[in-house]
């Protein structure tokens, strides 16, 4: 199969190149796509060197599928220019997220609702795809009612300009700043602009995003996202209220035979999930499980997964293996 990936110079274009030969997705001819001036680089994928080209050039090599990490500006031109060439787009960026005609996909969650007239799909913001994951199994079970959550988010998330700005820090290097303040030693309650509501644009991904997954618009979400210092992963506290009670070890069970999910969850031994852990996995990893106390049918945990990986490329290429496992790419 033709793959083209769209941004595949940047953190999450790279690591698309990474899952997609760990995965041994059946790629017969890479096309990498990047903007103009890393046009003629070249990129190398299970041992063979590829020349980076542009975006029209990419159309007219006619891939079976384009994975998108480009920006939304990107998506926007050329998603449309693809799909109408009768490519399938899997797109990272939050152009197509909340389009009521685009669908937004966690295969594990609700890949059985695409159909192979969809050509472009939306791949969800990072760390409601993590969040997601492990919401979903309880909510079938107990019914969700409200999550109130604070994220905690590696500087990978913002791409290489913000891991340099940290790691120029850590040297004392003036270097380029991908935030307006030092991120290292220090913690930035805004990830993405400012709305109207005084709620960030990643707050407002975490709210809107959830509800459209798992299909359910019922589920109220309140969210505060911040940037830390970190690079293996995001981190997310999750409060969660059900309309309906539950045992802690029916939780942990459900979880723990939910795909994708791993439970680290052991206190008396100092077990739970960190970024240092969940770097370079594919998993979600669930830990602190425990009832909130001060009302009924409440549940706090703590969620961490890698954000290049399943909450950006691993994603992606999923949903590209369930397109082919259908016989639609
Ligand atoms: C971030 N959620 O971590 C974004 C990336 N899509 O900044």
């Amino acid at each position: 199969m033709k793959v083209a990936v769209v941004g595949a110079t940047g953190l999450v274009g790279t690591k698309m190149l990474q899952v997609l030969t760990e995965r041994n997705f059946p790629v017969t001819e890479l096309i990498p796509v990047a903007s103009e001036k890393s046009v003629g680089k070249e990129v190398t994928f299970k041992g063979k060197p590829y020349k980076v080209v542009n975006a029209d050039t990419a159309i007219s090599m006619k891939p079976d599928v384009a994975l998108f990490s480009a920006g939304g500006s990107t998506s926007l031109e050329w998603a449309p220019k693809f799909a109408a060439a009768g490519i399938t787009v899997i797109d990272n960026s939050s152009a197509w997220r909340m389009d009521p005609t685009k669908k937004l996909v966690v295969p594990e969650i609700n890949g059985k609702t695409l159909t192979p007239e969809d050509k472009i799909i939306a791949n969800p913001n990072c760390s409601t795809i993590q969040m997601v994951l492990v919401l979903n199994p309880l909510h079938q079970q107990y019914k969700i009612n409200r999550v109130v959550v604070s994220t905690y988010q590696s500087v990978t998330g913002t791409g290489v300009k913000a891991v340099n700005q940290l790691m120029n820090e850590r040297k004392g290097i003036n270097g380029e700043m991908a935030y307006p303040y030092p991120i290292d030693l220090n913690v930035i309650p805004q990830i993405d602009v400012f709305l109207d509501n005084g709620y960030t644009k990643e707050e407002m991904k975490m709210v809107k995003e959830t509800t459209k997954i798992m299909g359910d618009d019922t589920i109220r979400v309140t969210a505060t996202t911040v940037r830390i210092p970190v690079i293996g992963g995001h981190s997310e506290s999750v409060n969660v209220a059900f309309d309906k009670e539950f045992e802690l070890k029916e939780i942990r069970n459900i979880l723990a035979n939910t795909p994708g999910v791993i439970v680290v969850d052991d206190p008396a031994n100092q077990k739970y999930p960190m970024p240092k852990d969940a770097h370079e996995k594919d998993e979600v990893f669930v830990g602190r499980i425990r009832r909130d106390e001060t009302q009924p049918n409440t549940l706090n945990m703590w969620i961490v997964a890698d954000n290049l990986r399943k909450g950006a490329a691993t994603n992606a290429v999923q949903i590209a293996e369930y397109l082919h496992q259908q016989k639609w790419i």
